[in-house]
């Protein structure tokens, strides 16, 4: 446990000073700065991760015929489906989630939001991966005098043990730090990572950070995830396929219910901080 203290320097804050008691050593805050990425083990209890699959089951079964095993195209394999806190109640369970809301708030300021809220579904019979990317990123060069490239964070939330059959997660340690993009390609890089982690586990990631979904093979099981993006509340939250993130039916109450942590999470501010 780590106590971050921060102070808003913006006369309309209502309570500038913040006190946020993090989940993590402060050995690992610098590991997750230095190589962009953390992992937190076994986070999610075995009840807790049940809710979580058959809500995300659900929402995937509602919305595609079982045939259907695949979203896109190879380049992001799988079934993926968005905007999922408006899709089911489960997930609420993760809009305050203080093993990772702590930590994202430890490297990114007290005041987040939620971004994105994505499911995604790989089949052992229909074997899927992502090529190399990073989620989310601006970077220009020359960098002009009044710019700062922003950073934010993708979570992602195992629900299936990672093995070399279901696919295990490549990461380039440190590529968060660098220009340029990763290779537009599944090729294997020398200083690749790969993660084999049970389920219940999240990564943490800057959204700079290149990796890839290895590939389900046959024999391997079904392997779902959530991809839960954080960032600070100035930035706009994510709209893939036209999704709004928040602010349908199932979050409109939180939002409305005036609480500030809330409000904040679910992208309804877009002060200063
Ligand atoms: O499934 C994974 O392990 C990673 C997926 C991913 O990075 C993505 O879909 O953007």
């Amino acid at each position: 446990m780590t106590t971050v203290e921060y102070d808003l320097i913006n006369y309309q804050v209502k309570e500038p000073h913040r006190k946020i008691e993090v989940q993590a050593t402060p050995e690992q805050l610098q590991s997750f700065a230095e190589n962009g990425y953390l992992v937190l083990e076994r986070v999610l209890t075995p009840e807790h991760l049940e809710e979580l699959r058959n809500g995300l089951m659900e929402v995937v079964e509602r919305e595609n015929p079982p045939s259907k095993k695949q979203s896109y195209g190879r380049e992001y394999g799988g079934i993926y489906t968005r905007g999922l806190l408006d899709k089911h109640i489960a997930f609420h369970s993760l809009i305050n989630f203080p093993p990772v809301t702590t930590i994202a708030q430890a490297m990114l300021g007290p005041r987040i939001q939620i971004n994105s809220f994505t499911g995604r579904v790989t089949y052992p019979d229909a074997p899927a991966e992502t090529k190399w990317h990073i989620d989310n990123r601006s970077w220009i060069e020359p960098m002009p005098p009044f710019y700062k490239y922003p950073n934010s964070i993708n979570c992602i939330y195992y629900l299936d043990d990672l093995t070399p059959e279901t696919g295990g997660l490549g990461v380039v340690p440190g590529t968060h730090k660098r220009s340029t993009p990763p290779p537009d390609n599944f090729d294997d890089i020398p200083e690749e990572v790969i993660l084999y982690v049970p389920a219940g586990t999240v990564v943490m990631k800057n959204t700079g950070v290149w990796h890839r979904g290895r590939p389900n093979k046959p024999g391997g099981g079904v392997r779902r995830n959530l991809l839960v993006g954080h960032s600070p509340i100035w930035m706009k939250q994510t709209r893939f396929d036209g999704f709004a993130e928040t602010g349908g039916a199932l979050t409109k109450p939180l939002i409305d219910s005036g609480d500030p942590f809330l409000r904040d999470i679910l992208g309804a501010e877009h002060g200063l901080g």
